[in-house]
Parts: structure tokens; C-alpha cells; sequence
């Protein structure tokens, strides 16, 4: 595969019904629990706008025992060519790996697994057509960043290391590609100079929450808490689909972990 391929067309994904125990999902900052109706709901609408952006949607059944398993962005990567297990950085997290392994053999011949010690989660990678950027966070360390270097080497990936901002989750928690050229990106992140290279458009402020935006072939979904992003992207010639994040952003998730594309 060529690293230049496009990082925003996708023909496949996989998601994981949200099983009820999402409510004690892990969270920073607590400010309530999601209410598991409404959540469901905004999960049904995003597996809906995967399939409207011509995405083939394969839903994996709900794990009662890891209420963050509806993440599926983070215990595994996907790329056209190939898998890589991963091995989450919080502890809650680190089954979901052996969960989501027969879903990934059944769809890929080659499937890694992230060597070594270390710890990374899907959520502090970025692809870009030139390069996948992995972020050190309090869930990626530098060791199993470095084991990732080698692993996506080996389907013919260029990655660098970067360093997610303090106190964010993930790296795309900041950040989301618009294009294959321009990144959507907060200001702490963005002035990092992380991006040179690369067209950037800053998150208004006071909508942090919104660069975990996903561009999925010609649509990019965002959450529909945003209006001042909604209207800079919309004003910029993007085609959006605002998409209710309410309840999945109590338990610090945006609209790119709830899914797995290739
Ligand atoms: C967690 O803290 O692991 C979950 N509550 C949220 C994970 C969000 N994942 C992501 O941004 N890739």
C-alpha cells in the first residue's frame, strides 16, 4: 500500500453496541453519568451515518464487563493492508483487545500485534496520507509507541512520535483530519507546531471538544454541540453532518473512537 493513499476513504468499519454498563464508563471529569437511552441513540445515528457515507458497518455485540468497549478505536488500528492489536494504556481497557482479535482476523490476512512491553491506544493515533502520528499520553507511553514505529513499518507506513498536550486524553481528543491536506485542530495542540505541513483551521474557542471531528470519504461528521465549528467548517466548503455527542462526551469520547474504518 502507498503511504500517500487517501486517510479519509473508507469502504469498511467496525463498532460495538454500547451494552449498558457504558454508563460507568471511564471519565476525567465527572459530571454525571450518560443516560443509556439517549446514548444509545446517538450511537445508532452514528452507525447510520457510516452506512448514508457508504461505509459497510459491522457491528460487534455489546460487552457488559468493559463499559469502554463501545470504543473500538482504541484497543486496535486498521488500514487497508493490515491490523494492529493494541495494548491499552488503562487498565479497564486492556481485555478489549482479545475482543475485537476475531473480528479483525476474519477481515484482514495480516494482523500484528503490537510487540514488547508499552502501552498505545487508537486514540492517540492520527493517519495521514504522508504519515501516521502517534501521541504519547497518560495511555500511549514512548515504549509502546516506539513498538508501534516497527509494526507499522512493516506494512509499509512512515510514523513519528509526538507529544499529546497535558491533561487531554488523546491525541484526536485535539485533533481530526478535514482533509488529506488540513487538520482541524484546538490551539494548544496546533501552535505546538506539530502540523507543519499541513493546512490548519483552529477549533473556536471555548469548542475544544469538537476537534475530535471524522471525516469519512465526503462527509465530515462533527458533534452537534458545536456551532461555531459547525459554522467555520460549513463556511469553508465542507459537507457536514452534525451528529448528538451529549452523552458519549460525558464519558470523554468524540465522534472518530466509536468506530474502526479502513
Ligand atoms: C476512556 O476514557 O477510555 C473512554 N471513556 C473514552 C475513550 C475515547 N476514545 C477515543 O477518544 N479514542
Amino acid at each position: 500500500m502507498s503511504a500517500s493513499a487517501s486517510a479519509s476513504q473508507f469502504s469498511h468499519c467496525i463498532v460495538r453496541s454500547p451494552a449498558p454498563s457504558v454508563t460507568e464508563g471511564l471519565r476525567a471529569i465527572d459530571v454525571g453519568a450518560p443516560d443509556f437511552t439517549r446514548l444509545k441513540s446517538e450511537h445508532q445515528a452514528y452507525i447510520a451515518a457510516l452506512g448514508a457515507a457508504g461505509v459497510k458497518v459491522n457491528v460487534l455485540p455489546a460487552l457488559q464487563e468493559f463499559p469502554d468497549s463501545i470504543f473500538v478505536e482504541d484497543p486496535a488500528l486498521t488500514f487497508p493492508n493490515g491490523a494492529v492489536l493494541l495494548r491499552p494504556g488503562a487498565p479497564s481497557r486492556r481485555m478489549e483487545t482479545n475482543h475485537i482479535a476475531s473480528a479483525l482476523h476474519e477481515q484482514f490476512d495480516t494482523v500484528l500485534e503490537l510487540p514488547k512491553a508499552g502501552f498505545v491506544e487508537g486514540g492517540d493515533v492520527l493517519r495521514t496520507p504522508a504519515k501516521i502520528i502517534i501521541g504519547i499520553s497518560e495511555r500511549t507511553s514512548q515504549d509502546g509507541a516506539s513498538s508501534l514505529l516497527d509494526c507499522l513499518a512493516s506494512l509499509g507506513l512512515k510514523a513519528e512520535i509526538v507529544q499529546t498536550p497535558s491533561d487531554v486524553l488523546h491525541f484526536k481528543t485535539d485533533c481530526s483530519l478535514l482533509d488529506d491536506e488540513t487538520v482541524f485542530t484546538t490551539r494548544r495542540l496546533g501552535l505546538s507546531g506539530i502540523f507543519a505541513g499541513f493546512k490548519t483551521v483552529f477549533v473556536p474557542e471555548g469548542e475544544d471538544a469538537a476537534a475530535n471531528a471524522l471525516r469519512v470519504n465526503d462527509v465530515v461528521m462533527i458533534g452537534a454541540g458545536f456551532p461555531r465549528s459547525i459554522d467555520l467548517l460549513d463556511g469553508l466548503g465542507y459537507k457536514l453532518l452534525p451528529l448528538a455527542t451529549r452523552e458519549i462526551g460525558k464519558i470523554d469520547a468524540g465522534l472518530s473512537c466509536m468506530s474502526l474504518r479502513w
